[in-house]
């Protein structure tokens, strides 16, 4: 079986585009792959952030991945700095990496933009650190949003310049990417993401989801109710793709087009089919929330898992870059 690497920060509030993005392509592909996910908690310190929320953080995010189906029969979840490989990789990686590739990096520039009081090496060094997230499990595929195409590439890039230098030791992963890859904020303009005020949570219950979406920006080029709207144009419709059933799909295209129903009751339909998918699965939240011994377990486990598959990797990185004294007795 081929093997798929994934992960996720526990940065904020895990919302829609993270779930529709990601998480929900994830549980998708568990029968198909050997799946690996994990909550890469040393990611999210690359910028700000509340330490005393942090444990809690990647309890919430882990508990969400496992309420979606991530459970530990069918892959391995786990916290990136329980193992210590992923880094111990990445600063070999750091030395077949140029900081040029690295600059032009669209995530590093609009993070730069954002936090110009701490433009940190993490910040940076971050794509090295997810290419380590990767390769250390040679995984082959890599199910993200849209937003993380170019640092898959850049993955390939790192892996292709160490087999290069060092001997045929990585594969080049591919993306894989959802049905709604991209989710625009409420705001309509940028992505939707924890650390902006545009989002609609996981967790956010059926009333708050309704409040987001009546107030979120639509179709740009409909200004009044009974102009013909553009779907393709607007991020409500790019929601109901990942949402709503093929049916009520063609009635809000075709209503939208033809001006025959309005935004609101386009957005009636979409928090109803959101709300409805969204509600087991805050169920089941609720229900890890009160175990929470069990998730911690889960985590203990995925991580000795994890670790199996990484310090082999390492032990054939070492040989290959040339520091593992193989056989030879060191003098006292
Ligand atoms: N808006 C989105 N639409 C589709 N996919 C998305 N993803 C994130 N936002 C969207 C995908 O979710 C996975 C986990 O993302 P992450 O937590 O590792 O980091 P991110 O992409 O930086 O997510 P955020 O929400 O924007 O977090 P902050 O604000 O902390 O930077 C990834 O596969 C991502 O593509």
């Amino acid at each position: 079986m081929d093997r798929i690497f994934s992960g996720i920060q526990p940065s904020g509030e895990i919302h829609i585009g993270n779930y529709v993005g990601a998480i929900r392509n994830w549980a998708r592909l568990l029968d198909q792959y050997e799946c690996i996910y994990c909550v890469v908690d040393y990611h999210a310190i690359t910028v700000d952030y509340e330490v005393e929320l942090m444990q809690r953080r990647i309890l919430e995010t882990a508990t969400i991945l496992i309420a979606c189906g991530l459970t530990p029969e069918k892959c391995i979840v786990f916290v990136q700095s329980h193992v210590p490989e992923h880094t111990e990789l990445a600063w070999i990686f750091n030395c077949v990496t140029p900081i040029g590739e690295l600059e032009r990096m669209t995530q590093f520039k609009e993070k730069a933009r954002q936090h110009r009081q701490n433009i940190n090496m993490g910040l940076l060094d971050y794509p090295v650190l997810q290419a380590a997230d990767i390769l250390i499990y040679k995984a082959g595929y890599v199910p993200v949003g849209e937003d993380q195409v170019q640092h898959v590439e850049l993955c390939r890039e790192i892996a292709r310049k160490f087999n290069a230098r060092f001997g045929e030791t990585f594969p080049e992963p591919q993306v894989i990417l959802s049905t709604a890859p991209r989710i625009l904020g409420t705001d309509g303009q940028a992505k939707m993401s924890k650390s902006m005020n545009n989002a609609i949570g996981l967790l956010d219950p059926p009333s708050i989801i309704w409040e987001k979406l009546r107030t979120a920006a639509t179709c740009p080029h409909r200004e009044r109710r009974y102009d013909p709207g553009h779907p393709e144009h607007c991020n409500i419709y790019t929601m109901h793709i990942a949402f709503s059933k093929p049916d009520q799909l063609e009635y809000v295209e075709k209503g939208c087009r033809t001006a025959s129903i309005g935004c609101l009751e386009c957005k009636e339909i979409l928090s109803k089919n959101m709300s409805e998918e969204l509600i087991p699965i805050q169920n089941r939240v609720k229900g890890f929330n009160e175990k929470p011994e069990y998730v911690m377990e889960v985590l203990t486990s995925g991580a000795d898992r994890a670790r199996g598959i990484a310090r082999q990797v390492m032990e054939e990185v070492r040989t290959k870059i040339g520091v593992k004294f193989g056989g030879l007795e060191t003098k006292s």
